[in-house]
């Protein structure tokens, strides 16, 4: 039977550090899920619809990953889609918190279904979606740090020509 795992996150928007960690689950899994779930303490830029077409673009040549969107609880999603594993990245140290807490919270929910980290790549270690809005917003070229759809996805956010 299918390995399958979900890949949750706020990709708002998708990064070449998401990029990394979703195209790595994909090389390990049969089927990936890429969920955009709310991130209750985050303010986001992009609708989940514009959200989900930008992470289609960017992973259309994988036949084995699957974009998707809820609303609800991770656990119930992957639950939902008969996901053994919840794959998530790794950073710096200051990930590591925040990690071990809902990583701990959605085994109280459901203990079967897993946790496994990827490590970031070095190149991407201190990328996050924040930091490429902060430059964006202020004219900064992020052309390393996103696929190019994204970049013009933030010009137009952003107004920049
Ligand atoms: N290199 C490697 N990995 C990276 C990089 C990078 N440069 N940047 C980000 N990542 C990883 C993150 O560590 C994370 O694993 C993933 O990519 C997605 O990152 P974000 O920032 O887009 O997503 P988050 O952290 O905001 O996602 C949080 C969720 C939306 C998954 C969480 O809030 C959630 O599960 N919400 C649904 C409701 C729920 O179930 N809540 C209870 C959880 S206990």
């Amino acid at each position: 039977f299918e390995k399958i795992a979900v890949v949750p996150g706020s990709f708002d928007p998708i990064t070449n550090g998401h990029l990394d960690i979703i195209k790595r689950a994909a090389d390990v899994f049969d089927v990936v899920y890429v969920a955009v779930l709310n991130n209750s303490s985050k303010n986001p830029l992009f609708s989940v619809e514009e959200r989900i077409e930008l992470i289609e673009q960017v992973t259309k040549q994988f036949t084995n990953i699957r974009i998707e969107s809820s609303s609800g609880l991770l656990i119930d999603y992957a639950q939902e889609k008969n996901a053994k594993a919840i794959v998530r990245g790794l950073r710096a140290v200051s990930d590591f918190e925040y990690e071990m807490q809902i990583t701990s919270m959605n085994r109280v929910l459901d203990e079967n279904i897993e946790t496994f980290f990827i490590m970031t790549k070095n190149q991407y270690s201190f990328l996050s979606s924040s930091i490429v809005k902060e430059v964006a917003k202020y004219g900064g070229n992020v052309s390393e740090l996103v696929p190019r759809e994204v970049e013009q996805a933030l010009k137009g956010k952003f107004e920049i020509k």
